[in-house]
């Protein structure tokens, strides 16, 4: 085993925790909280469960289209390049891509749910022994150190699964300007985006008859109780998510069955029967417009690969 592990990272003043996060986010006048600890271990389990979902097209439309494309896709990396991947989960789309990229030499995937990345780090490291694997613990929204043992490689991002959905489209250029920022000049990232596309499919894609998605979104509140020790009544919430076209995007919410009182951490939380709190957006472009988001910070367009579904774009340092 010589994978290496870095759990340091500096916490910086706009981090508040997860307590700190859930507490702002439901005082607010509309409450609402981060998509981001959807992922604690049952959630990254059910999020595995939606990806296999027949209504779920995103994971299955983006894994055809990186098989499709791959050997296109390796050529925009260059010689001897350390791969980046934001928000790792499961490795399966970046094995098809090192599969059809021997200029990766280094991979250092990078997410905030600590246990699945030492399982799926692991599992890599085995496959793939020859390939240093670098595993980074740390919520990539916020700034983190890259591993020092990739200095001399060239950088390459990864930034699969349409998670640029869940910022604000401001957020996302953002993003998509901190990491240029990090991954430096001359590197090249590739991004799968979700397209708009028919509401009814859209709609079945976050809403699916099993319930898995109502599951991993009530999920959330089932974590607040242990982590926070809260008392949510989890049966009086409901899961729904609806796609909002004037904004182009699906929004998820959890919406309270009656009136009611949520003690959290010693604050008491009101609910009036119908409120919601939004927990996630989930924002959809064209292939024209998420092309002008990455110009807008920073980055060139490349090459966008779609089956009219899904997108992958191969972007470049402007
Ligand atoms: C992982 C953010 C891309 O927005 O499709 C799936 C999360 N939420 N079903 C998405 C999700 C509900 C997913 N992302």
């Amino acid at each position: 085993m010589n994978i290496k592990t870095n759990t340091a990272r500096a916490r910086p003043l706009a981090d508040n925790g997860f307590a700190g996060d859930v507490l702002s986010g439901l005082s607010a006048p509309r409450k609402w909280l981060p998509p981001k600890y959807f992922y604690d271990e049952r959630g990254s389990q059910l999020f595995e469960a939606i990806t296999e979902l027949k209504e779920y097209y995103p994971t299955r439309c983006e894994l055809a289209i990186l098989r499709e494309h791959k050997a296109d896709i390796a050529r925009v990396f260059g010689p001897k390049t350390a791969l980046i991947e934001f928000g790792t989960g499961s490795t399966r789309k970046v094995r098809i891509l090192l599969d059809a990229a021997n200029t990766v030499e280094a991979y250092v995937p990078v997410d905030i749910s600590a246990e699945m990345l030492w399982q799926e780090a692991r599992q890599l490291q085995h496959d793939y022994p020859r390939l240093r694997v670098l595993p980074v613990a740390a919520d990539f929204t916020q700034p983190f150190r890259l591993p020092s043992a990739i200095v001399g490689l060239a950088r390459a991002g990864f930034f699969p699964g349409s998670t640029i959905g869940n910022f604000e489209p401001q957020d996302a250029a953002a993003f998509l300007r901190h990491a240029g920022r990090m991954l430096g000049a001359r590197a090249t990232l590739v991004v799968g985006v979700d397209l708009v596309k028919d509401a009814n499919i859209l709609n079945a894609a976050y809403d699916d008859a099993e319930g898995v998605t109502a599951q991993f979104n009530l999920n959330l509140l089932t974590r607040i109780n242990r982590e926070l020790s809260a008392d949510f009544d989890v049966d009086a919430f409901s899961h729904r998510a609806f796609y909002n076209s004037d904004r182009r995007r699906i929004e998820m919410h959890l919406v309270s069955g009656r009136r009611q009182t949520v003690n959290i951490a010693g604050h008491a939380i009101e609910f009036a029967r119908g409120e919601t709190i939004h927990t996630e957006n989930s924002y959809k472009y064209t292939i024209e417009s998420f092309g002008l988001l990455a110009q807008s910070a920073g980055w060139t367009p490349i090459t966008a690969w779609t089956d009219g579904y899904f997108s992958v774009h191969a972007l470049a340092k402007a």
